[in-house]
């Protein structure tokens, strides 16, 4: 379903106003070959594009949104925030109430700090870790990404793998040489870098659910041999949870893992769809970021007393766990969907799923790691992505992103997913 008039009218005038007529590469469409959707409405679980037509979301803002499209409550405190006034420059209490519900979840967060972005969350964590450890190398891994902060952008997933440029200009190669890049689930390739020099790594930066590679589950053991290896040596261990954090548990998938990492990043839900990242931990690491310690970092619009609405109204819904019942009970009937679609087309193509994230990988084998994933079949993702939209699904305009399922999802939606999928594989070759 190619995008409608106004969708394209409308992104003839943004390319003439914005680089490829986007404020986000991933979401231009370009790995799917054809002109991206502009989006009116959301509700629920579903989107509706400027043409009225409307779809099932399987992207849901890239994460943020667990609860779907306009939930009631998240609407109506950003409302009545809104009313009072949209920013202050100042101190208010909606910062408090989220900051105090973020550290209930995540009690190895005993300081923390509001920024406006994944990006600014993770960024000003490595700065923090640099400070700490009086070190400036940090180990990150293929296929994993953190935002577009300089350091990051080497062998990076998302938007540069989507795009085929995993390492990015415009980043001074001074910077590069901080950044060492190690393979996902590989501990050797860790130790490999810390027997060569491990007395100036400051951090291990690590998703600990990769979700920018498409999905790819950490092996039995990696994160606590990454929590060793980091001990052992003096360094960090940073968990990126921008897209873990509340996805999957009250909490991060430390507390399912039993890794606890000295610094955690966050971002998507705890902003419930408005402008939130957050990075935090134990006070002694927090003690040093400014005003209380010489690590500068600042946001005017930190704290920001609607988005802190959101985020609140966002957690509060979270908080019984009863949103994470329902979402594990919709993931496994989705998968068993579509593993048995799977298994009668015969299709090359593969699944890895976790709760409410899942992703469709065009691969003939099962990929655990960053190799796996560049192994796949894009170009045929493109095609299935296409035959999808045409039945009223979207999911990601990538092969290399997650699927989310909300949690205003029901059985019969995706009941209705499994058949659109069914349909829409391409027939077992030969
Ligand atoms: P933001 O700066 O986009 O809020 O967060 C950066 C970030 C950090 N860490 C992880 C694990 C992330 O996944 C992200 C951002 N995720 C991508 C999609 N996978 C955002 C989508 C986009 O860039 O448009």
């Amino acid at each position: 379903m190619a995008a409608g008039n106004i969708s394209r009218r409308l992104f003839a005038r943004a390319r003439e106003l914005m680089p490829g007529g986007v404020n986000s590469p991933v979401r231009a469409f370009r790995a799917v070959n054809q002109e991206p959707l502009f989006i009116a409405r959301g509700e629920g679980a579903r989107v509706a594009d400027v043409d009225g037509r409307w779809f099932l979301d399987y992207v849901c803002s890239w994460g943020p949104l667990i609860l779907g499209h306009a939930h009631p409550a998240v609407v109506e405190a950003v409302a009545a925030a809104a009313a009072a006034g949209t920013s202050y420059g100042a101190p208010c209490e909606r910062e408090v109430e989220l900051a105090e519900l973020v550290r209930q979840a995540f009690p190895g967060m005993a300081r923390l700090r509001m920024v406006n972005s994944g990006t600014e969350a993770t960024m000003s964590a490595i700065r923090l870790a640099r400070a700490f450890t009086g070190r400036d190398r940090v180990v990150k891994f293929e296929g994993c990404y953190h935002g577009h902060a300089d350091g990051f952008l080497v062998r990076a997933g998302s938007g540069l793998l989507t795009g085929g440029v995993p390492t990015s200009p415009g980043v001074p190669a001074a910077v590069l040489q901080h950044t060492l890049v190690a393979r996902y689930n590989d501990l050797d390739s860790v130790r490999t870098l810390f027997e060569a020099c491990g007395e100036e790594i400051a951090a291990v930066i690590v998703e600990p659910v990769a979700g920018n590679m498409g999905l790819v589950l950490p092996a039995p053991g990696f994160l606590a041999g990454l929590r060793e290896i980091t001990r052992r040596h003096g360094a960090l261990l940073v968990f990126d949870e921008v897209i873990t954090g509340f996805r999957l548990c009250f909490g991060g998938y430390q507390h399912l893992a039993g890794v606890e990492p000295d610094l955690t990043c966050l971002g998507k839900i705890i902003g419930g769809g408005l402008p939130v990242g957050a990075y935090g931990g134990r006070e002694e690491i927090m003690a040093l970021v400014a005003p209380e310690g010489p690590v500068y970092q600042a946001g005017t619009l930190s704290g920001n007393p609607v988005a802190m609405a959101a985020g609140v109204a966002t957690l509060r819904q979270l908080a019984s766990g009863e949103v994470y019942q329902t979402l594990e009970a919709l993931g496994a009937r989705l998968e068993q969907g579509l593993r048995q679609a799977l298994a009668e087309r015969g299709s090359p193509a593969t699944l890895n799923r976790l709760g409410s994230m899942f992703c469709c990988f065009f691969a003939p084998e099962p990929v655990a790691d960053y190799a796996g994933a560049l192994r796949a079949d894009t170009a045929g993702y493109a095609r299935f992505f296409a035959a999808m939209l045409e039945r009223g699904v979207y999911l990601p305009p990538s092969q290399f992103e997650v699927c989310f399922i909300s949690g205003r999802h029901t059985p019969a939606d995706i009941d209705a997913t499994v058949e659109a999928f069914a349909a829409s594989l391409p027939a077992r070759q030969g």
